[in-house]
């Protein structure tokens, strides 16, 4: 078998990723906004006898690149040698697309040009010539609907036809008489080095080197004499005094050909008017009604999770109670001992049990939110939020990683590889933990479900609304005090509405679901058993399961112990030591809290009998605090290492102690403004 490795490349949000899943069965991330991939994945398929390794990258506008994801790309792109590479153009904005795609051209490469997104461009009233734009690019093209699968199986035997075909280079781009003499004049120095031929196209890496690019003049400069380097540098120098911006004139003459190319092969086949997606656009960015729909639209993504949730989450609290009872029943016949029995119905059984109640509202939370993902509405909310946004020095992208945060904090702060200023990427990496991910919400609903009643559903929309505000007021602090400076507008495109993709849609939706159900299995069982065997020892040694019937007994345990250590530090707030020692072990992760909970106040996995427990310790005030210290205190252990591993150890300590800092006072502050209104 021959080995063959494949790269798909192409500008942002062009389906890159669904091709990806056609090709290889593979899981990537496909959502409707630019962006989506920032990280290179492989997968792998047989054709004809090739054993073939794929790549998926993120996407790029053109070869230079600006941000982390970007150059991820490139790399793979120009120093991992793809033996062939699928660009991914868009058909319904060719311009965008063919930028790249001569870029790649210029490389030396084989070539396959997959055409996609022919739909959206037959809606527009486009039709493309592709087999003049094959011409044009001496490339093979194939057409495509990816999301339909229309195009694939051309694309699997376009593939095995290239890659057994020899290359020929061809010239796509003049850059004039007297760049081109210098340019020939660049390969010939070049061709002194064995190596540089071999590994690269000669003439790319010239025009690189006009181009200025840093990395492969450093490059070239290393495998050169140094004599022949510096006679390459004098033409490069004299070049450039006959042009002012020598860059500009490459990038001018690049797109001045993509547009040549456009004008022969863009073929409007009937006026269109104004498309739906046009009239969504119209309404959903409107400066006045934007902010109140996106509000709605969240307003609705919980309304509609909470109600239809609730059979469901009661047929889950039913079995759990019912296994309490069998392992008690299993106990009773002594086919079980105590210590068992207590680890398994006072610890494990409410422990994951209080936690898996919320199973079904948090898979219709992913569910609505991975529809949201792909319809295209994210960015518009990220226009939307824009110039809000830039009152407080920071990018209208931001909204991106925070509003990914919801889910899940770790997605947020990957998603800061898109940002193209460094001091922006690190800032929004340090507020991307504020933001109120999936695991809070079960501690903001057993805290607040029976102090707010019916209530609740706002008590929880201010929560979310408190979490951007702080990130938003942490951020302009950061870019105030730290990394100064002003972002630049908005630089992100709108993408079209789109109906979203069912399979694409449970797919995503499954797979964040799966980790939540992971993690209900992993982290919280074993916080769970920590939690109960702290519970029943205490520094007298072993107490045993009657501190769940004894609560005096309960307070001699570690925990006990632990909590009223905990209450002393947090008495301004008024919080009883369970609380304060189930914000110890919310350390580990957030849904921890509420497994605390569920095993110290003795009451099982319901989340109401939970929530009652808490409402006699708690007034509604000290209640907010809680919830806002919970919001704000700490990510969990894993987003930390995150953090550390995007960023390094010294920003997970700042992340870190930030927090914790910010939560206190915070919730200090709570509290004291309460008393000051008379309703402490
Ligand atoms: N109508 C239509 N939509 C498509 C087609 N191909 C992909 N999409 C949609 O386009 C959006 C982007 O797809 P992705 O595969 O995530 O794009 P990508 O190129 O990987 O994007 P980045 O990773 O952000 O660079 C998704 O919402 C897809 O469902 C197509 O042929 N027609
Ligand atoms: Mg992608």
């Amino acid at each position: 078998v021959r080995r063959v490795r494949i790269g798909i490349i192409g500008t942002p949000n062009v389906g890159k990723s669904v091709i990806f899943n056609q090709l290889t069965g593979g899981k990537a991330w496909v959502g409707n906004w630019p962006g989506v991939t920032v990280e290179k994945k492989v997968g792998k398929l047989v054709l004809n006898g090739y054993e073939v390794e794929v790549f998926d990258l993120p996407g790029v506008h053109s070869l230079t690149p600006y941000s982390i994801d970007q150059l991820i790309a490139r790399n793979f792109i120009i120093f991992e040698k793809p033996d062939v590479i699928v660009d991914v153009v868009n058909a319904s904005n060719l311009e965008r697309s063919l930028y790249l795609t001569i870029s790649l051209i210029e490389m030396g490469v084989k070539l396959i040009v997959v055409l996609n997104m022919i739909d959206v461009a037959r809606s527009r009233g486009l039709e493309i010539d592709h087999e003049k734009l094959s011409k044009l690019l001496s490339t093979p093209i194939v057409p495509a609907i990816a999301i339909k699968g229309i195009g694939i199986q051309e694309l699997r035997s376009e593939i095995v036809k290239v890659v057994e075909r020899k290359y020929e280079y061809s010239r796509i781009v003049n850059y004039g008489d007297d760049v081109e003499d210098v340019i020939d004049k660049i390969i010939q120095l070049l061709k002194t080095s064995e190596e540089l031929s071999r590994t690269f196209n000669l003439r790319f890496l010239a025009i690189k080197i006009l181009e200025n690019d840093g990395q492969i003049v450093e490059i070239v400069k290393s495998k050169l004499s140094s004599n022949i380097f510096s006679e390459i540098e004098m033409l490069v120098n004299n070049l450039k005094l006959k042009f002012r911006d020598l860059e500009t004139h490459i990038i001018e003459c690049r797109w001045r050909r993509v547009l040549e190319i456009c004008r022969e092969v863009i073929k409007p086949v009937r006026k269109v008017s104004i498309t739906i997606s046009d009239i969504l656009d119209y309404v959903s960015t409107h400066k006045v009604l934007g902010i109140p729909i996106a509000l709605s639209v969240i307003y609705l993504l919980f309304t509609f999770s909470f109600s239809v949730s609730s059979p469901f989450s009661d047929l889950i609290d039913l079995s759990f109670s019912w296994l309490a009872d069998s392992i008690h029943y299993v106990a009773s016949l002594g086919i079980i001992n105590e210590v068992l029995e207590s680890l398994l119905a006072d610890g494990i059984v409410p422990g994951v049990g209080a936690i898996l109640v919320f199973l079904p509202v948090i898979a219709l939370f992913f569910l609505a939110f991975s529809i949201l993902e792909d319809s295209g509405y994210i960015v518009r909310i990220a226009f939307l939020v824009d110039k809000i946004f830039a009152k407080f020095k920071l990018p209208g992208r931001t909204i991106i990683p925070l509003i990914m945060g919801f889910g899940c904090n770790i997605p947020g702060i990957i998603a800061t590889r898109t940002f193209e200023d460094d001091r922006d990427r690190r800032t929004v990496a340090l507020i991307a933990p504020l933001s109120t991910c999936s695991a809070r919400l079960p501690v903001y609903i057993v805290i607040g479900l029976i102090l707010f009643g019916q209530y609740l559903g706002t008590v929880v929309i201010i929560m979310y609304i408190i979490s951007i505000l702080l990130a938003l007021v942490v951020g302009f602090l950061i870019k105030s005090l730290i990394y100064k400076g002003i972002s630049i507008g908005f630089t992100m495109e709108l993408p079209p509405y789109m109906i979203p993709y069912w399979k694409n849609v449970l797919v995503k939706t499954w797979e964040r679901t799966r980790r939540f159900l992971t993690k209900a299995g992993t982290v919280i069982l074993m916080g769970s058993v920590l939690v109960w065997l702290l519970s029943v020892t205490g520094p007298s040694g072993w107490i045993g399961p009657e501190v769940f019937e004894n609560s005096e007994l309960l307070e001699q345990s570690f925990i006990g112990h632990l909590g009223h250590f905990l209450e002393q530090v947090f008495k301004p707030m008024g919080w009883d030591w369970r609380l304060c020692s189930a914000l110890f072990f919310g350390f580990i992760a957030k849904e921890i809290v509420v497994s605390t909970l569920g095993i110290l106040y003795g009451v099982g996995e319901e989340p109401l009998a939970i929530s009652e427990m808490v409402a006699s310790t708690l007034t509604p005030v000290s209640a907010i605090a809680y919830m806002v210290f919970v919001l704000t205190y700490v990510p969990c252990l894993a987003t930390i290492a995150v953090l550390r591993g995007e960023y390094g150890f010294k920003y997970a300590g700042i992340a870190l102690a930030y927090e914790i800092l910010l939560a206190y006072v915070l919730a200090l502050l709570i509290v004291q403004v309460g008393q000051l209104l008379g309703v402490g």
